[in-house]
């Protein structure tokens, strides 16, 4: 099986994704110009034990992904990242009080019965983020 190395984030706005990258708790270990492809490189490790890719097959034409589609074209849709058991209100809690806009008041119930959120693309350089964690 093949193993994630990275996802590669183009962005305009180093400072916002150090920033949002912080109260997530995933600190920067390493900087590299590479100049061969004119850009920085910043790494922010994340566990990646047992990631999917998730396939995204629309079934509601008036859905969010159907309108991703129709306006942006096929391609990565957002990130997931899981949180520990019961820990996905607090991580909100202090998203919102930092002025993250999220999309949800309260967790809703998502694929393989887990708790999601999502931090919107505008707070988020441009990326919708899935927040997750095991429900009760
Ligand atoms: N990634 C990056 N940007 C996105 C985006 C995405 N997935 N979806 C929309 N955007 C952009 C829009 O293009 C728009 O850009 P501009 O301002 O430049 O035009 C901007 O975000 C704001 O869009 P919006 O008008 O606020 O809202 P949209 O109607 O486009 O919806 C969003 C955006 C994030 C609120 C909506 O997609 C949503 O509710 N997502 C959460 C639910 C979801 O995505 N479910 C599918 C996955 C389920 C799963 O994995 O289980």
């Amino acid at each position: 099986m093949l193993k994630l190395q990275h996802i590669g984030i183009a962005t305009d706005n180093l400072p916002q994704w150090q920033r949002l990258l912080a109260l997530l708790s995933l600190p920067k270990t390493h900087s590299e110009a590479v100049k061969d492809q004119g850009v920085v490189t910043h790494f922010h490790p994340i566990a990646t034990d047992q990631a999917s890719l998730e396939l995204l097959e629309v079934t509601d034409p008036e859905g969010t992904v159907a309108k991703f589609l129709a306006k942006r074209g096929p391609g990565i849709h957002h990130l997931a990242f899981e949180v520990g058991k019961g820990d996905l209100e607090l991580l909100c809690a202090k998203l919102q009080a930092a002025g993250i806009k999220l999309l949800y008041e309260t967790p809703r119930l998502g694929a393989h019965s887990k708790l999601i959120n999502f931090i919107h693309p505008s707070s988020a350089g441009g990326v919708l983020i899935e927040l997750t964690c095991e429900s009760p």
